[in-house]
């Protein structure tokens, strides 16, 4: 490992960045709470191409490589969607030749690993740094000093306001740095950069401790550290906390004067600071960059408002993951004005300004004056800043961007029309096919050479293997690899001895009511009961996968996954129907076991309520390793069955606008479809039988959420179609060639989801910079 980073630095010094060809057009900086990497050396060897010549050496050495592998941690400094689009992002910048890197934050404990105790979640502290992290190189002289509380002094200088900011408790933020390779170019490694929080200075705490202050002492320091602790496990739900403002302002503040400070030592001055720096903020969580951005302009760099406007809102561009509102980010404004007193004086003028022009041009739209402000009766919100102050806001898949501008963000869209766009996201596949898949890329590979490692499009050339009966049975053999290889996972793991031969039936992701993981539960209680009822009533034989973490506090989430422990458990015990069904929970469901669980998928369940998930990614991932998609009419689903034709895929279910109307105009009632559909009705009265569940009515709340609550997320109603879709899927796997062939065809479709078109467009549309890769 000393080796490569040698290496690397070695790479380094043959460019000479003084050479303007040499020097990249433009430099754009990812800033993102969370980046989910997981691990790098594989990663690494790849991109490096010397993954050959590595094993055959450490063959010698009697070491094998894949063990080796397993030894690296997986880096989880993410929560879910958001953090792993970041990570796919900086591989395919530094792919396609951009100067793009990313900022955030280096986390002493990632998102918390998942045991199952008696089928409930728990939470294990995640002590990745534990045993030193061999890719990280700590960077204590570019360290930068960050600013809370304390007070502002305004002073008037020659007609001039000037901002002095005192008293404050200062915080040194120091960076470590993790190269981003580039897949096939070794003299290409961006950077990302990662902010740890230590106390200023140690003297100071030794003057505490010599006045004997021991206990102020380590307190101030622990205060400090805190801020770089541990990732806020919850994703979508804002406690509003102190500290995770805190650790907003601190990477931001941080990363800024950094680019800032580089930008200066190239450039000499800021006039043409968005020429040549791109700032992405991903989601709110940096939206700070605006005001932070601003503060610099004008308190450090001398210049006017106006001018500061212009260069901030020309740099920042801004992406929305969510419209889930209570994910979207407000806090209240006494503690902003508190913990950062000159940033919401600027935030103060922002939205003043903004208002202003509001009224001159909006006079008599009540409408706009009530969503718009940022601030609004003592909140701030962060959406608001973000829309105002970049110049692209863009969603994240089709069907998400329209949402935005015809509901969730719509007086904007009126406003600033010209700033929306859609960028549908995609995944890197060199990590989740042409990495995590070896065995179906080499049979890829084979079959239309390798220059889809590079230009993922050229897997469409697949289709000349559709009437190939050769290629499709070698296709199945890769699939029954990777079935047996989770299969012994498993086994070893939990004992449950899984059938490599059934339908595997693959659900993994954040469990969370409107991703509707109770809906494929009731499926599968449908299933059992229809079997006991009557063996040969259903035909084939499946696995049932579940994986995904709750957030610590969200307790639905938790029963959840409670549920499907206790459903599992009657499965794989009843000897009546063992041998034709099973379910299984992956516990600790991460980038790693992600990696496992893809390839090995034969159906990729997609089923959130429509218009709730704004892309999904899970979902490119199945594609792309050849399972079929059964799905909803949500996020990228959309565009997944435009790519493959709805032969393809297996779609059900209410579509978002028929959901809007009936939350609209209140015309749903869950009660209807329980007194409608006795099968349904079966289910929900097991979920709260003692008898059945051998518990003390431990699902009375999911129950009642779809009953005495009217099923928010519309559970009930899309069952049957759900039930009669699933049919649909298990006949087509039943016709095994039929299937292999819609396999084919969805590996074949699924290269527009690959992370380098996505980032073509961002450099396009968003960023204005060159790729260095040619187009
Ligand atoms: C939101 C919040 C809200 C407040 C507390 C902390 C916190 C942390 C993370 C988030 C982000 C949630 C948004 C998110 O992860 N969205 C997912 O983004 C994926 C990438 O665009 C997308 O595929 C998923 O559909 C979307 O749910």
């Amino acid at each position: 490992m000393v080796l490569l980073r040698e290496e690397i630095s070695l790479s380094r010094a043959f460019i000479n960045y003084a050479d303007p060809k040499n020097r990249p057009a433009k430099q754009v900086y990812y800033f993102s709470m969370e980046f989910l990497i997981g691990k790098l050396l594989h990663n690494y060897l790849i991109n490096i191409g010397i993954q050959d010549i590595v094993a055959e050496g450490l063959e010698e050495l009697n070491i094998d490589l894949q063990e080796l592998l397993a030894q690296e941690c997986d880096a989880g400094l993410g929560n879910g969607g958001l953090g792993r689009l970041a990570a796919c992002f900086l591989d395919s910048m530094a792919f396609l030749g951009i100067a793009g890197h990313g900022n955030g934050i280096r986390y002493k404990y990632g998102l918390f690993e998942q045991k199952i105790v008696n089928g409930y979640q728990t939470e294990v502290a995640d002590h990745w740094l534990k045993n030193g992290y061999p890719w990280e190189v700590r960077k204590p002289d570019k360290s930068v000093v960050i600013k809370y509380k304390g007070k502002v002094r305004v002073e008037n200088i020659n007609d001039r306001l000037v901002f002095h900011h005192e008293n404050y408790e200062p915080v040194l933020a120091v960076p470590y740095d993790i190269p981003i390779v580039s897949y096939e170019n070794p003299f290409l490694v961006n950077n990302l950069r990662l902010w740890s929080a230590e106390p200023l200075s140690s003297e100071l705490d030794l003057a505490l401790f010599n006045q004997g202050n021991f206990t102020q002492a380590l307190s101030n320091k622990s205060e400090v550290e805190a801020i770089s602790y541990i990732l806020y496990p919850e994703d979508s739900n804002l406690a509003g906390r102190e500290l995770r403002l805190k650790q907003e302002y601190f990477f931001v503040a941080a990363g800024l004067a950094t680019i800032v400070r580089n930008y200066k030592k190239n450039h000499g001055s800021l006039r043409d600071f968005s020429q040549g720096v791109s700032i992405h903020i991903n989601d709110t969580h940096p939206a700070l960059c605006i005001p932070e951005l601003m503060r610099i302009l004008i308190d450090e760099e001398g210049m006017d408002w106006e001018e500061s406007w212009n260069i901030t809102v020309d740099a920042i561009s801004y992406t929305n993951h969510t419209i889930m509102p209570e994910a979207l980010e407000k806090w209240p404004l006494d503690l902003f004005r508190n913990l950062l007193p000159r940033i919401t004086m600027i935030i103060e003028e922002i939205d003043r300004r903004f208002k202003e022009k509001l009224l001159r041009r909006f006079f008599n739209s009540e409408e706009l004056f009530r969503s718009t402000p940022i601030i609004k009766e003592g909140q701030i919100y962060m959406a608001n800043l973000a829309m105002i102050g970049s110049h692209s806001v863009n969603g994240v898949a089709k069907l998400h961007t329209e949402i935005l501008k015809k509901h969730v963000f719509k007086d904007f869209h009126r406003i600033f029309g010209y700033k929306f766009t859609n960028l549908t996201n995609g995944v890197n596949h060199r990590r989740f096919l042409l990495t995590a898949n070896p065995l179906l890329s080499e049979l890829i590979t084979e079959g239309i050479g390798p220059g889809w490692k590079t230009n993922a499009g050229e897997l469409a050339e697949l289709h000349r293997f559709k009437e190939d009966s050769a290629f499709l049975d070698r296709l199945a053999q890769v699939k029954y690899q990777n079935k047996l290889r989770l299969a012994e996972i498993i086994a070893k793991g939990q004992g449950i001895q899984i059938d490599p031969h059934s339908l595997y039936d693959v659900h993994v992701k954040r469990i969370h009511a409107y991703k509707r993981q109770l809906l494929n539960v009731l499926k599968v209680m449908d299933l059992y009961n229809r079997l006991l009822a009557d063996p040969g009533s259903v035909q084939g034989t499946y696995t049932f996968i579940f994986g995904g973490k709750a957030a610590p506090g969200y307790h639905y989430a938790k029963s959840i996954i409670k549920l499907i422990h206790v459903i599992a458990d009657k499965i794989n015990q009843e000897p009546r129907i063992k041998e034709q069904l099973k379910v299984v929970f992956m516990e600790n469901f991460n980038v790693s076991s992600a990696e496992r669980i893809y390839p090995a998928a034969d159906l990729s369940e997609q089923i959130s309520t429509a218009g709730k998930e704004a892309s999904g990614t899970g979902n490119m991932k199945f594609m792309m390793n050849g399972a079929l998609t059964i799905g909803t009419l949500d996020g990228a689903n959309v565009e997944i069955r435009e790519a493959v034709g709805e032969d393809h895929i297996f779609i059900f279910g209410l579509t978002a606008e028929e959901i809007l109307a009936h939350n609209l105009n209140r015309t749903y009632r869950s009660w209807d479809e329980y007194h409608a559909n006795p099968r349904l009705e079966n289910i929900l009265e097991q979920l709260i039988s003692k008898q059945f569940m051998e518990n003390d009515g431990e699902f009375r709340t999911v129950y009642d959420s779809l009953l005495l609550y009217n099923d928010e997320f519309f559970v009930l109603k899309d069952f049957a179609a759900y039930m009669k879709t699933f049919g649909e899927a298990a006949d087509r796997y039943a016709a095994q060639e039929q299937w292999l062939r819609s396999s084919l065809h969805n590996i074949a479709e699924s290269g527009v989801f690959s992370t380098d078109r996505t980032i073509r467009e961002y450099a396009h549309q968003v960023w204005r910079v060159r790729c260095r890769r040619m187009d």
